[in-house]
């Protein structure tokens, strides 16, 4: 049973150590919402919201989910008694329709307060059964092919698992080609064009395909599945979806209609950690394979990212980088570090394992609201 009975939301500003570019725009500084949800008494669980400061990825934004947090999370979770973290998200699509960011970072501080309760790591509780998850690298469109190059021939000599390149309209034969160079014929290189292109651009994919990607992410509209099938059946490579998936049962429609052959789960795009399982355990089923994807989070959303990579589907490595890849200072103790091209998974400290440097929180927080039960809201 878990009742959370405060709920502290802040916002805290973290810096890029360097800019990240996507088709979607250039990111240097995160702005990243933190939820802190905590029982009558007992160490709190920690969520991370993954909206960004613009609707570019996907229509919510920090602001957007700060104010759905507080008018309709915050009244469907606070002062409930739940059997378990599992019945949180169904009580909050119940409550309210879309904004599953928004969802997903409370509920997912639910899971880390019940693992912390119950004295469990949460990739235990979630039913992870990998001790190490296998680091992928995502770069962002860089001044010139030759220096996305350098980057990536440099992210294969420190030992990541898999290489993505970030593709845009007019950055994508060129940048692709010089990073297909880079990390050798063999090496598993992947391509994001975070919703870019359009069926008219066929000419282009189908010359990327021909650098054999060990996958091409997210090449059209999020909503646009009939899109993706089509071009699927053009290409040889196969088609990841990211921002199309938004739930499980738009995961379900990948699948059906064959809108392409590889799912790209975040728990924090698709209303958290049980909507992340029943996809993974949906594609499971289908035989079709998922990684576990990032948004720059800090070491905390990371925690849970890494937690969900561990479970048996995850058979693809994520974009799940050690810490330095994005901060000087990550807010968690131990900061997240890649041995052997991989992430342990804290399996020896209960809820997300690491811990949360309040000072370094403190420090970095641009607001914070406390919302209790009971009180008037
Ligand atoms: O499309 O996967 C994406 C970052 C922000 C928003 C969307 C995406 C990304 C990344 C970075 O590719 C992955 C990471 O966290 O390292
Ligand atoms: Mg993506």
């Amino acid at each position: 049973m878990i009742t959370i009975a405060r709920l502290v939301l802040r916002e805290i500003a973290l810096s890029l150590r360097e800019p990240f570019r996507t088709s979607s725009g250039t990111t240097h500084d995160r702005r990243v919402l933190l939820v802190e949800a905590t029982e009558a008494d007992g160490a709190p669980g920690w969520g991370e919201c993954v909206a960004e400061e613009a609707p570019a990825y996907s229509a919510e934004t920090v602001d957007t989910a700060r104010a759905a947090i507080i008018a309709w999370v915050v009244p469907a979770v606070l002062g409930r008694a739940f059997a378990g973290p599992e019945e949180v998200f169904p009580a909050l699509e119940k409550a309210f329709r879309g904004h599953p960011m928004a969802k997903a970072a409370v509920e997912m501080a639910a899971w880390d307060l019940a693992a912390q309760k119950a004295g469990v790591p949460l990739a235990g509780l979630l039913g992870g059964t990998r001790e190490r998850v296998e680091a992928g690298i995502s770069l962002g469109i860089q001044g010139s092919p030759e220096a996305l190059a350098r980057q990536a021939a440099a992210a294969v000599a420190e030992g990541y698992r898999r290489v993505k390149v970030k593709v845009a309209p007019g950055e994508d034969l060129d940048f692709a080609a010089a990073a297909r160079r880079a990390v050798g014929e063999q090496f598993p290189l992947s391509l994001d064009a975070n919703a870019a292109y359009s069926l008219d651009d066929l000419p282009v994919l189908q010359r990327l395909d021909g650098l054999h990607p060990v996958m091409i992410e997210q090449p059209l509209a999020a909503d646009d599945l009939s899109g993706h099938a089509r071009l699927q059946a053009a290409l040889e490579s196969p088609i990841c979806l990211d921002e199309s998936v938004t739930s499980a049962a738009r995961a379900a429609d990948v699948i059906a209609f064959e809108a392409g052959r590889i799912i790209n789960i975040k728990p924090g795009r698709v209303g958290g950690h049980a909507a992340a399982r029943a996809i993974h355990d949906l594609a499971g089923r289908h035989g079709v394979p998922v990684w576990c994807g990032g948004m720059l989070e800090s070491g905390i959303g990371r925690a849970h990212n890494v937690a969900l990579a561990s479970l048996p589907g995850f058979t693809m490595p994520g974009d799940l980088s050690p810490s330095r890849r994005y901060w000087k200072r990550d807010v968690v103790s131990p900061e997240w570090v890649m041995a052997g091209g991989c992430l342990a998974v804290p399996l020896d400290r209960p809820g997300i394992g690491v811990e949360v440097d309040r000072d370094l929180v403190e420090t970095l927080t641009a607001w914070r609201q406390e919302l209790r039960s009971g009180t008037g809201r």
